[in-house]
């Protein structure tokens, strides 16, 4: 497959910080979590990372850029527009960023000129869908309809692994419209970028970018953000650090911007810049510039804030422990309850579980007060497309509170700034604190606001983290939610790890649902049996079709049309078969209390046995060796 021969992308390079976290206890997690982020600030390789001075030079040049645009949008009453787009979990920052920064401006009497785009439409905000990432056409044509009737648009084309073709789409249209300013954030060097053929379309991700690139030398209409913050904590889960350090840059950009249109502070402790973005030079040492120290002052906060949250590990752990409690349990669910961007974020943590780790639609959910109402999303209420879509706390109390055992576990996410809550949570908390449930409490607390009222000795595991920064702006909650992702994060991912759906530090129980999961789980039967390539995508073929004659499996590439309808039900069957574990395969598996056998990995073992035993053998020792 063309792009696997070579140098694996950073963000699919397994992370040395981690590749034991599947032998951990929850602490261990935990701690090995930290480690893995502190990579988003302090950098990785010999590459420049966020507080790099070329990265923080072209942070501050697309800061200025935007908050050009948001003043004529004031001063001559025009229409630009600020798209963030991106597949999975970059839309779904894209989403929650533009929400809250609409807000801001709306807050401060300005329009609303924030927009967002996700691959495959706002379904794809809480249920995976991972096809329309590999559709470039589509990418375009999205893009085109929100910048109808605008003056200007800046689009900021998000793709973690700079590797989404929907993405890739979009920044060859933007880039070639005089209208349009091209931002492209990823977190791997260009020359890294996916360059597998694509299904409909003449050009790969890496032919786009690196042209892009080119002319971010030349004009200040195309911007590169790719600070390298080193291999994801589960090989290639680009929801984790991924996610994160989108939401850190987006915030040290656009707050900033923001903040210069405003005249107002981000924080009441930071100044405003001392001349006219305008008037300022372009510097490559941020010291020198007074103008630049507010948004490194920003970008402090944040990380000031991941270790304030690295310092409840223990908090955290015990979360993480109560909840793979009920995950473990064969029926067990963990559900979120909260409320505005804490509860939204609880929705975005549940929807990756499926794709990450294989798992059912309901063994993680999330519920948010006011539901769809009130979330800044596209299309509105989108319950009527189904029970996964019923978000509200309503919807969970006549949906999910009957059903609830005791292999359930309900965490409660609160922001102590919510005085007392919002009144409907209040209520429910107290039904569901009087049910079998197993109930958590995690605050996350603004400096001197006191949160006993949220106390109850009810919950099993109560957890508070009070925060150096809490409120960007005087309301939005961006410090609380930045640290909410990353404690969600760390429970959702140690929950899977301690059920066995992490094999060393990948995810082996992934669904193989469009070319880029094809490629992983290629890479993974490779390290793991010592295949070479043709032979890793051969066996996983005859996996998937459950095909032991060759002649039965002449697909040879996923971009072909027949194959990515058909391997993508392939992967919905061989999920539903992956729940029936046989017992043969139990000699396969060094851990098999860890790695209870449910995943397409052993499967595909079995099928490698039928026609080369030696392989098998040798993969086996692997992960017996391994596993000491
Ligand atoms: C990753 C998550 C995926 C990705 C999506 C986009 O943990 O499950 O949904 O977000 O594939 O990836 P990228 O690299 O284009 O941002």
């Amino acid at each position: 497959m063309a792009g696997l021969q070579e140098p694996r992308r950073v963000t699919e390079l397994s992370n040395e910080l981690t590749r034991d976290i599947d032998t951990a206890d929850p602490l261990g997690i935990v701690r090995r979590l930290c480690g893995s982020d502190a990579q988003l600030f302090a950098g990785w390789g010999g590459h420049p990372g966020v507080n790099d001075p070329v990265i923080l030079d072209r942070l501050w040049k697309l800061s200025l850029k935007t908050a050009a645009l948001l003043k004529e949008n004031q001063d001559q009453k025009k229409n630009n527009r600020i798209v963030f787009s991106g597949c999975g979990t970059s839309g779904r920052i894209a989403w929650l960023c533009s929400w809250t920064y609409n807000r801001i401006l709306q807050k401060f009497g300005h329009t609303p000129c924030f927009h967002y785009l996700i691959a495959g439409g706002d379904r794809s905000l809480i249920i995976s869908n991972e096809l329309p990432e590999d559709d470039p056409p589509k990418g375009a044509e999205d893009l085109k309809k929100v910048a109808e009737g605008a003056d200007h648009v800046m689009f900021v084309g998000i793709t973690c692994g700079l590797s989404a073709p929907y993405v890739a789409g979009q920044i060859d249209h933007s880039m070639h419209q005089p209208n349009m300013t091209s931002v492209l954030m990823g977190f791997n060097p260009v020359s890294l970028s996916r360059n597998a053929p694509i299904e409909k379309w003449d050009k790969t991700c890496r032919q786009v970018f690196l042209e892009l690139e080119t002319l971010s030398c030349t004009s200040d209409s195309a911007f590169i953000i790719n600070p390298i913050v080193g291999p994801e904590p589960i090989t290639g889960s680009s929801r984790m650090k991924g996610g994160s350090t989108t939401a850190v840059l987006l915030g040290t950009v656009f707050l900033t911007s923001l903040q210069t249109l405003l005249g107002q502070p981000i924080l009441p402790s930071m100044t405003l810049p001392a001349r006219e973005p305008e008037e300022t030079e372009v510097v490559f040492d941020h010291s020198l510039s007074p103008s630049l120290s507010p948004m490194v002052s920003l970008l402090d906060c944040y990380s000031q804030t991941y270790q304030t949250v690295y310092r409840h590990s223990g908090g955290v752990a015990s979360l993480l422990k109560l909840a793979a409690s009920c995950i473990c349990q064969p029926s067990g669910r963990l559900i979120y309850l909260g409320a505005d961007t804490l509860g939204a974020l609880g929705l975005v943590d549940a929807s990756e579980m499926v794709p990450t780790y294989g798992v059912g639609l309901e063994e993680f959910r999330g519920f948010v007060a006011g539901g769809w109402e009130g979330c800044g999303n596209t299309e509105g209420d989108l319950s009527g497309y189904g029970k996964t879509f019923r978000v509200s706390l309503s919807q969970f109390e006549s949906d999910v509170l009957p059903s609830l055992t005791d292999q359930d576990c309900v965490l409660c996410l609160h922001g102590s700034s919510q005085r007392t809550g919002p009144p409907h949570l209040h209520t429910i908390v107290n039904k569901v604190l009087a049910s079998p449930a197993k109930c958590g409490l995690l605050v996350m607390a603004e400096n001197g606001m006191s949160c006993n009222h949220l106390l109850d000795k009810r919950y099993e595991t109560a957890v508070l983290i009070r925060l150096p920064y809490y409120h960007a702006f005087g309301k939005e909650c961006v410090f609380a939610g930045f640290a909410l992702k990353l404690v969600l994060n760390a429970i959702s991912t140690g929950a899977n790890i301690l059920k066995g759906r992490v094999y060393g530090n990948e995810m082996i129980n992934l669904r193989l649902s469009n070319d880029k999961l094809f490629e992983r789980a290629i890479a993974i039967i490779e390290k793991w049996s010592g295949a070479n390539e043709e032979d890793a995508k051969f066996a996983l073929l005859r996996a998937i079709y459950k095909q032991d004659d060759a002649a039965n499996v002449t697909l040879s590439h996923p971009a072909c049309p027949l194959l990515i309808s058909e391997y993508y039900l392939s992967s919905l069957f061989l999920s539903s078969l992956s729940l029936s574990s046989s017992s043969n395969i139990v000699q396969y598996h060094p851990t098999s209390q860890r790695h209870p056998l449910r995943t397409w990995l052993f499967h595909w073992l079995c099928y490698w046995q039928e026609v080369g035993v030696q392989s098998v053998i040798a993969a086996e020792r692997k992960l017996l060796q391994s596993a000491k």
